[in-house]
């Protein structure tokens, strides 16, 4: 009998230290796999940071998209083993967006309604 419960506390023991080193292991994966870039994107309004975080809503692979109407910057954590970062900026562009680096086509920038017609960048 006391046999058994030395087994027992012996295997209970063991699957507490396996569940923390898988734990452990996790968590330091997902930390390795995400990654968050933050990028200008111009826009004005509460109605534009809607648009624009909802470009990337539901995206495989995008966790946080965070647009900041104050000072433009967008903020985007992403694995980017999944989705690159072009690819993002690109879905923003494809809402009529323009980022530091891509730019809405001029009929999807020109659909947007009149309080969201931010002042383009240049070229
Ligand atoms: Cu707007």
């Amino acid at each position: 009998m006391q046999k058994k419960i030395v087994i027992l506390l012996l295997a209970i023991g063991f699957l507490n230290i396996n569940a923390f080193g898988q734990d452990q292991n996790s968590t330091s994966q997902t930390e390795d796999e995400f990654v968050t870039e933050i990028f200008t994107v111009y826009g004005n309004c509460g109605m534009c940071e809607r648009t624009i975080e909802g470009s990337l809503k539901d995206v495989e692979g995008v966790t946080l998209a965070d647009w900041d109407r104050e000072t433009d910057k967008m903020k985007v954590s992403f694995n980017p083993s999944v989705i690159a970062l072009e690819d993002i900026k690109q879905k923003i562009a494809d809402v009529g967006y323009d980022s530091d680096t891509h730019r809405a086509k001029d009929e999807v920038y020109n659909s947007l309604p009149g309080c969201c017609q931010y002042d383009r960048p240049e070229n």
